[in-house]
Protein backbone atom coordinates (compact mmCIF):
# COMPACT_ATOMS: atom_id res chain seq x y z
CA UNK A 1 0.00 0.00 0.00
CA UNK A 2 1.53 3.11 -1.10
CA UNK A 3 2.51 6.31 1.50
CA UNK A 4 -0.59 8.32 1.86
CA UNK A 5 -1.72 11.75 4.01
CA UNK A 6 -4.59 12.76 5.24
CA UNK A 7 -6.03 16.05 6.95
CA UNK A 8 -7.04 15.42 10.76
CA UNK A 9 -9.17 17.22 13.15
CA UNK A 10 -8.85 17.30 17.27
CA UNK A 11 -12.60 18.85 17.33
CA UNK A 12 -13.53 21.53 19.89
CA UNK A 13 -15.31 18.95 22.19
CA UNK A 14 -12.48 16.84 22.57
CA UNK A 15 -9.82 20.07 22.98
CA UNK A 16 -12.42 21.63 25.69
CA UNK A 17 -12.24 18.50 27.58
CA UNK A 18 -8.53 17.92 26.72
CA UNK A 19 -7.75 14.89 25.37
CA UNK A 20 -5.50 15.98 22.79
CA UNK A 21 -2.92 14.16 24.89
CA UNK A 22 -4.89 10.52 24.86
CA UNK A 23 -5.72 11.44 21.02
CA UNK A 24 -2.14 11.77 20.05
CA UNK A 25 -1.18 8.70 21.56
CA UNK A 26 -3.54 6.35 20.12
CA UNK A 27 -2.09 8.14 16.66
CA UNK A 28 1.50 7.38 17.37
CA UNK A 29 0.48 3.99 18.70
CA UNK A 30 -1.49 3.18 15.57
CA UNK A 31 2.07 4.03 13.13
CA UNK A 32 0.70 7.30 11.95
CA UNK A 33 3.65 9.88 11.39
CA UNK A 34 2.50 13.75 12.13
CA UNK A 35 4.03 15.14 9.32
CA UNK A 36 2.36 19.16 10.43
CA UNK A 37 -0.16 19.76 13.55
CA UNK A 38 -0.64 23.51 14.97
CA UNK A 39 -3.58 24.32 17.23
CA UNK A 40 -6.30 27.98 16.75
CA UNK A 41 -9.67 28.31 16.89
CA UNK A 42 -11.59 28.31 13.62
CA UNK A 43 -13.17 31.69 12.55
CA UNK A 44 -16.67 31.16 11.42
CA UNK A 45 -15.83 31.51 7.88
CA UNK A 46 -12.54 29.82 7.87
CA UNK A 47 -15.27 26.71 8.77
CA UNK A 48 -17.60 27.25 6.33
CA UNK A 49 -14.64 27.61 3.55
CA UNK A 50 -13.45 24.00 4.96
CA UNK A 51 -17.15 22.34 5.29
CA UNK A 52 -18.22 24.19 1.70
CA UNK A 53 -19.70 20.77 0.51
CA UNK A 54 -21.51 20.47 3.35
CA UNK A 55 -23.23 24.01 2.87
CA UNK A 56 -26.20 22.39 1.84
CA UNK A 57 -27.06 20.28 4.50
CA UNK A 58 -29.27 21.20 7.37
CA UNK A 59 -26.45 21.14 10.21
CA UNK A 60 -24.30 23.50 8.29
CA UNK A 61 -24.81 26.49 10.59
CA UNK A 62 -25.05 24.61 14.20
CA UNK A 63 -21.55 22.52 12.74
CA UNK A 64 -19.77 25.68 11.79
CA UNK A 65 -20.63 27.34 14.41
CA UNK A 66 -19.06 24.26 16.48
CA UNK A 67 -16.09 23.93 14.78
CA UNK A 68 -15.41 27.62 15.74
CA UNK A 69 -16.18 27.30 18.99
CA UNK A 70 -12.77 26.46 20.72
CA UNK A 71 -9.88 25.27 19.73
CA UNK A 72 -9.07 22.67 17.50
CA UNK A 73 -5.64 20.74 16.83
CA UNK A 74 -4.74 20.23 12.76
CA UNK A 75 -2.64 17.85 11.70
CA UNK A 76 -0.91 16.07 8.74
CA UNK A 77 -0.65 12.09 9.04
CA UNK A 78 1.15 10.44 7.10
CA UNK A 79 1.09 6.36 6.76
CA UNK A 80 0.52 3.59 3.92
CA UNK A 81 -3.46 4.16 3.46
CA UNK A 82 -3.69 6.52 5.35
CA UNK A 83 -6.85 7.88 4.61
CA UNK A 84 -8.91 4.69 5.10
CA UNK A 85 -6.48 3.98 8.42
CA UNK A 86 -7.62 7.12 10.17
CA UNK A 87 -11.49 6.99 9.20
CA UNK A 88 -10.79 3.46 10.93
CA UNK A 89 -9.40 4.79 14.06
CA UNK A 90 -12.16 7.79 14.18
CA UNK A 91 -14.74 4.79 13.80
CA UNK A 92 -18.30 6.24 12.18
CA UNK A 93 -19.62 9.09 12.49
CA UNK A 94 -22.53 8.70 14.43
CA UNK A 95 -20.39 8.28 17.87
CA UNK A 96 -23.60 5.59 19.15
CA UNK A 97 -22.88 3.41 15.83
CA UNK A 98 -19.16 3.42 15.96
CA UNK A 99 -17.34 0.35 16.54
CA UNK A 100 -15.75 -0.23 20.11
CA UNK A 101 -12.48 0.78 20.69
CA UNK A 102 -12.68 3.39 17.97
CA UNK A 103 -12.24 7.75 18.85
CA UNK A 104 -15.91 8.15 18.03
CA UNK A 105 -16.75 5.47 20.26
CA UNK A 106 -14.95 6.03 23.44
CA UNK A 107 -14.33 9.99 23.69
CA UNK A 108 -17.74 11.42 20.95
CA UNK A 109 -20.87 12.60 22.47
CA UNK A 110 -23.28 13.02 19.52
CA UNK A 111 -23.14 12.79 16.03
CA UNK A 112 -21.96 16.88 15.52
CA UNK A 113 -19.41 16.75 18.57
CA UNK A 114 -17.64 13.19 17.55
CA UNK A 115 -14.36 14.56 18.53
CA UNK A 116 -12.11 13.74 15.42
CA UNK A 117 -12.46 14.90 11.20
CA UNK A 118 -10.84 13.10 9.11
CA UNK A 119 -10.55 13.10 5.10
CA UNK A 120 -13.13 10.36 3.07
CA UNK A 121 -10.74 10.39 -0.28
CA UNK A 122 -7.66 11.71 -1.70
CA UNK A 123 -9.36 14.48 -3.23
CA UNK A 124 -10.39 15.79 -0.25
CA UNK A 125 -7.63 15.23 1.51
CA UNK A 126 -5.65 16.91 -0.84
CA UNK A 127 -8.01 19.74 -0.57
CA UNK A 128 -7.86 19.81 2.79
CA UNK A 129 -4.09 19.67 3.60
CA UNK A 130 -3.69 22.48 1.56
CA UNK A 131 -6.70 24.46 3.05
CA UNK A 132 -4.95 24.20 6.56
CA UNK A 133 -0.91 23.74 5.72
CA UNK A 134 1.64 25.76 3.07
CA UNK A 135 3.54 23.88 1.32
CA UNK A 136 6.41 24.34 3.34
CA UNK A 137 4.85 23.26 6.15
CA UNK A 138 3.81 19.16 4.52
CA UNK A 139 7.96 18.90 3.42
P1 LIG B 1 -17.55 12.25 8.58
O1 LIG B 1 -16.89 13.33 9.41
O2 LIG B 1 -17.70 10.97 9.34
O3 LIG B 1 -16.91 12.08 7.23
P2 LIG B 1 -19.68 13.78 7.26
O4 LIG B 1 -18.66 14.21 6.25
O5 LIG B 1 -20.96 13.17 6.76
O6 LIG B 1 -19.05 12.74 8.32
O7 LIG B 1 -20.09 15.01 8.15
C1 LIG B 1 -19.17 16.01 8.50
C2 LIG B 1 -19.41 16.41 9.94
O8 LIG B 1 -20.72 16.96 10.03
C3 LIG B 1 -19.40 15.25 10.92
N1 LIG B 1 -18.07 14.90 11.39
C4 LIG B 1 -20.28 15.75 12.03
O9 LIG B 1 -19.55 16.60 12.95
C5 LIG B 1 -21.30 16.60 11.29
N2 LIG B 1 -22.53 15.86 11.02
C6 LIG B 1 -22.70 14.84 10.14
N3 LIG B 1 -23.98 14.42 10.13
C7 LIG B 1 -24.64 15.21 11.02
C8 LIG B 1 -25.99 15.29 11.47
N4 LIG B 1 -26.93 14.46 10.98
N5 LIG B 1 -26.30 16.22 12.39
C9 LIG B 1 -25.35 17.06 12.89
N6 LIG B 1 -24.07 17.05 12.49
C10 LIG B 1 -23.71 16.13 11.58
Amino acid sequence: MAKERTLAIIKPDAVSRGLQGEILSRIHQAGFAIVAIESHRLTKEEAEGFYAVHKERPFFGELTKFMSSGKVVIMALEADGAIARWRDLMGATDPAKAAPGTLRQLFGTSIQNNCTHGSDAPETAAFELGYFFSGRQLI
